[in-house]
């Protein structure tokens, strides 16, 4: 079944930002009660906006969070002190999010994650720059998956994000990744795809209808997780129907709970 990643609580967003400064506890705690309820499978945790203050920030959002999560979470941070300090305060297997090909990251990436068990999101990045083909992405696949099965984690356990590109700035950035997709999963059956979406309609109108567009498009090519807002009743019905149009939904039983519970309609 599809993975959906909450990603609210980041301090990028001005009122998490405004809660996490004032240490309320309570809006913290009722975003992430919202989050699981709307179905997210883990919880994004990112508290690096705060400049000089991200190791306190992740410490007191786990604080906070960790007694009512009864979700996995996914410790958002390039930051493998943070990630070291926050691994040892979660109960459940973690998600990290993430590890890339910047030599900088990955050094410092890969000793934190060697003996670790945990899932980790892999960012088709290197120091040359964003992607510029479906090959290139293919191919850093290919380097993250070899490189993080050496140190023994499981291919099941490696999330690669292609990192999705601004269809506005090129056409043929839409089925450049769609088309990677398709390339990794053939290479890698076992591997999730997962990653942001909202990229793809930055700089066009009504943005979210592209994005739920392409989330249904991204999933026929192999895309099984993806870090979205759970609140979004409208991308979150799509995902649900089109889990279950790919057969991934025996009996239909994640639409129809959905459909009672109000969060699908037409
Ligand atoms: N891949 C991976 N990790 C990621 C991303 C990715 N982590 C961070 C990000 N991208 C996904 N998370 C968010 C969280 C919040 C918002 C967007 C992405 C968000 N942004 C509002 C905006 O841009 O308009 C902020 C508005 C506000 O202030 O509330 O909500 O791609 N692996």
């Amino acid at each position: 079944m599809f993975e959906v990643i909450g990603e609210r609580i980041n301090t990028s967003r001005k009122l998490v930002q405004a809660a996490v400064a004032e240490r309320d506890v309570d809006y913290i705690i009722d975003d992430v009660k919202k989050q699981k309820k709307a179905g997210a499978n883990f919880i994004d945790v990112n508290a690096g906006a705060r400049i000089g203050h991200e190791t306190e920030d992740m410490k007191w959002l786990l604080d906070t969070i960790q007694p009512i999560a009864a979700v996995p979470l996914t410790l958002d941070s390039p930051d493998p002190t943070v990630l070291e300090m926050a691994f040892k305060m979660v109960e459940k297997t973690p998600m990290i999010n993430s590890i890339s090909l910047e030599k900088e990251r990955f050094d410092a990436m890969m000793p934190f994650l060697d003996g670790k068990e945990c899932k980790i999101i892999a960012l088709c990045m290197d120091d040359t720059g964003m992607p510029s083909s479906s090959d290139v992405i293919l191919g850093r696949a290919k380097s993250l998956v070899q490189e993080l099965n050496k140190i023994g984690i499981p291919t099941a356990s490696i999330y690669v994000d292609p990192l999705v590109q601004p269809i506005s700035v090129d056409s043929k950035k839409g089925v450049m990744v769609l088309d990677a997709v398709r390339s990794i999963k053939a290479e890698f059956p076992d591997v999730h795809i997962t990653g942001g979406l909202s990229n793809i309609s930055y700089g066009l109108p009504q943005r979210k209808v592209i994005n739920r567009t392409f989330v249904s498009l991204m999933m026929v090519a192999g895309m099984d997780s993806a870090i979205i807002d759970p609140l979004d009743k409208k991308i979150m019905a799509t995902i649900r129907t089109a889990d279950m149009l790919l057969n991934h939904d025996d009996f239909c039983m994640n639409y129809l709970k959905g459909v009672r519970a109000g969060s699908i309609s037409s």
